[in-house]
């Protein structure tokens, strides 16, 4: 009942994977200084954010629960049997909810996972065979763009792509536009998608989030610089760096830096290269954006996806949206 297919660009290799660390390269030579947030997610760094995911500050991932506990049932009444394709699936934690309620109604799913991290993507596979004994899991591991691009036709009546966690927070305007782009291609006329979003409110609770009074968030931030270390031979000093995380109320992030306490010098060996900090200096680590409940409807609709039900929380933190193709 399980199969997963590693996705490689054998014939247009990206960028990325011909040249790994490039990314890293064009953005620390950038002023200002950035890095992608990809790098969080080693196995110490998904530890890291799972831990995150249970503080309570970070309101997101508990906000989200409950929605979905609530109208798991109203989506898998919605959808009917499907392929249920999973961006970035992670732990699949939140899934269960879905699958339990694809099960009560009786409505058969084949899991489709993707995610980057093969070895998480195997392992909660395995897990769910366990847990769910009539499911089919048909997992990816690769990026969403390849995963997207060779998604088979359904055996099932219809598809539902699930894109939740607010991970769209992380792309700017235009690479979010692109990725919608990139669902509606892979969708057919009347195929679903189901996204998560978390949505504007006050700078102090956004800002609390960021700056857990534990210290988790901070180490979850500078982790990246591990990363780095371990991946491209780097000599980051974690002590000579710390985290910050504002929220900017116009662009409605926000956004996570490391800011460099003084005046150093870093080398990553293993991709040839210097960098220069001045005292104070930031690298912008990620951006989260909060969204507009009514403009994200707008933009999904002006790319052809149809709104077909809107959840909210009664404090309105967080919104799951299912549309259709
Ligand atoms: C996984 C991108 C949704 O933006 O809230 C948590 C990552 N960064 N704390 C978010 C994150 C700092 C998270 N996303």
């Amino acid at each position: 009942r399980l199969r997963i297919e590693h996705l490689i660009s054998s014939t247009q290799p990206s960028e990325a994977e011909l040249h790994p660390g490039s990314d890293v390269v064009r953005g620390l030579s950038q002023t200002p200084k950035t890095l992608p947030p990809r790098y969080f997610y080693d196995d110490r760094g998904s530890q890291l954010f799972e831990q995150i995911c249970n503080l309570p500050e970070y309101y997101l991932t508990r906000t989200e629960t409950n929605i979905l506990q609530q109208y798991a049932g109203a989506i898998a009444d919605l959808t009917g049997s499907c392929e249920l394709i999973e961006l970035g699936s992670g732990s699949s934690t939140k899934t269960r909810i879905l699958l339990d309620a694809y099960q009560n109604a009786e409505h058969e799913v084949i899991y489709c996972p993707i995610d980057i991290s093969a070895g998480i993507l195997e392992s909660s596979a395995q897990q769910l065979l366990l847990d769910y004994p009539d499911l089919r899991v048909h997992g990816f591991a690769g990026t969403y763009e390849l995963a997207l691009e060779k998604l088979p036709d359904s055996e099932l009546p219809t598809r539902v792509i699930g894109f939740i966690g607010s991970t769209l927070g992380n792309l700017n305007p235009q690479a979010c536009e692109t990725f919608i782009q990139q669902i509606t291609n892979a969708l057919k006329p009347g195929e679903y998608f189901l996204l998560g979003i978390d949505l504007h409110k006050s700078t102090p609770q956004l800002e609390a989030a960021y700056n857990d009074s534990q210290g988790i968030t901070a180490a979850f931030n500078l982790n990246m610089l591990r990363h780095l270390n371990r991946r491209f031979a780097g000599d980051f000093d974690l002590t000579q760096f710390e985290h910050v995380a504002i929220y900017n109320e116009s662009q409605r992030q926000i956004e996570m830096h490391l800011r460099s306490v003084r005046s150093q010098v870093v080398h990553l060996k293993a991709l040839d290269l210097t960098v220069e900090f001045a005292a104070g200096e930031t690298i912008l680590s990620e951006i989260s954006r909060k969204f507009d409940l009514e403009q994200t409807q707008h933009l999904l609709e002006s790319k052809g996806l149809t709104p077909v039900e809107v959840w909210t929380d009664q404090h309105h933190w967080f919104g799951v949206l299912l549309c259709q193709l």
